[in-house]
């Protein structure tokens, strides 16, 4: 059984690339699982990811180190049950030691599983992360860094933003930093390229793997730089134009928090209605095309999922979400529930094994 470890930052790409991966398993009839890990509870990815016949489990509250426990069980749990050829575990962006912490233990555990640790880069912000007119805060930028020494593969993804010349300038540029690495230049919406990536990570079987060598005061304080909100919103109105609102809020926060100048790891969004649903994210480089398809949705109530990862405190994060809730309610004279928030700093990394 092959397990791809899927790492990388906040938004990078990493569920995207699951998504795709386990629908054209699915085509070839090739059994696959998915595992998603969150720091939260209540989560966009675990519902995004679920493609009918493809189990797919979670580790919520916390990383996979931190739970690696439930980890184990939920690999158990595939294996005895579907026995896919490959799962598919996504760790949370936030997270990284996965080496020392996920996959030695896992190695030592399991007879026979191979582990391919795939971490994902968004190509469109690598360079401003190795620059010193950072985005994210360094601490943050320490635990992306980190992350990247882990890969077997390292995809840059979302190469269809840049230009060829962009491309070959992050290319370059992590290359000579990984030279041993290695790195696939992806567009994780692009079948052909979906495909290349499965390829690759089923023909490389590493036996050898060092430790990170981590400072985990600077990991945690990274993780400390911070905040996550979850909450699930439901909009009601009796004029078809929940759908509407919903979309108007989710526009709101993202301003919100861009006028406010937090860097966003990343904001996302799950609508909802009866059967259908559609998933809306932003990361500190994206523009995202709020129109879809929705003709066939009932727009008087859409339940709204939302996901907030940013570096801020979290009461600053609150308050930009709370405060346009309360602007798009009144102004629209829709009823707008919240239910299940959540709003807190992810703990300090303590790995239930680190092998060094
Ligand atoms: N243009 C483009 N967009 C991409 C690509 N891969 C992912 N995206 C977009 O990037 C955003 C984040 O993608 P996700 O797959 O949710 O990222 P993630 O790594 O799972 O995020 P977290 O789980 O929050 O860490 C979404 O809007 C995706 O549609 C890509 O290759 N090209
Ligand atoms: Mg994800």
């Amino acid at each position: 059984m092959k397990l791809i470890l899927v790492g990388g930052f906040l938004g990078s790409g990493k569920s995207t690339a699951i998504k795709e991966a386990t629908l054209l398993l699915k085509q070839r009839n090739m059994s696959t699982g998915v595992i998603t890990n969150d720091q939260g509870e209540q989560l966009v990815d675990s519902r995004f990811v679920k493609t009918p016949n493809v189990p797919s489990l979670e580790v919520p509250n916390g990383c996979f180190c931190c739970n690696y426990e439930d980890l184990h069980n939920c690999i158990t749990v595939l294996q005895t049950t579907v026995k896919p050829e490959i799962i598919f575990a996504e760790s949370v962006g936030s997270c990284t030691d996965l080496v020392a912490t996920v996959v030695k233990p896992l190695s030592l555990a399991f007879d026979k599983i191979e582990i391919i640790v795939s971490i994902f880069v968004d190509a469109t912000l690598v360079e401003s992360v190795f620059q010193e007119s950072m985005l994210f805060s360094k601490n943050v930028s320490y635990i992306y860094k980190k992350q990247l020494e882990e890969a077997d593969i390292l995809i840059l993804n979302k190469i269809d933003l840049l230009t060829p010349e962009q491309i070959k300038r992050v290319k370059d540029k992590i290359s000579s930093l990984f030279p041993d690495k290695t790195i696939l230049l992806q567009n994780s919406q692009n079948e052909r390229h979906i495909d290349n990536w499965i390829k690759i990570a089923g023909s490389l079987n590493p036996q050898e793997r060092n430790s990170l060598k981590i400072d985990y005061d600077i990991y945690g304080a990274g993780e400390a730089d911070l905040s996550w909100f979850d909450s699930i919103v439901e909009i009601h109105s009796k004029n078809k134009k929940a759908l509407s609102c919903a979309l108007k809020l989710i526009r709101k926060i993202n301003q919100r928090l861009r006028k406010e100048n937090i860097p966003i790891g990343h904001l996302k969004f799950l609508l909802s209605e009866g059967t259908h649903q559609h998933k809306i994210s932003f990361t500190s480089s994206g523009l995202e095309n709020l129109s879809f398809e929705n003709g066939h949705w009932q727009k008087n109530n859409i339940e709204l999922l939302i996901n907030a990862r940013a570096q801020c405190s979290p009461h600053q994060l609150k308050e930009a979400i709370y405060s346009q809730i309360n602007n798009v309610a009144s102004k629209n004279k829709v009823n707008i529930l919240q239910k299940n928030t959540a709003v807190f700093i992810p703990g300090y990394p303590r790995p239930t094994h680190r092998i060094a």
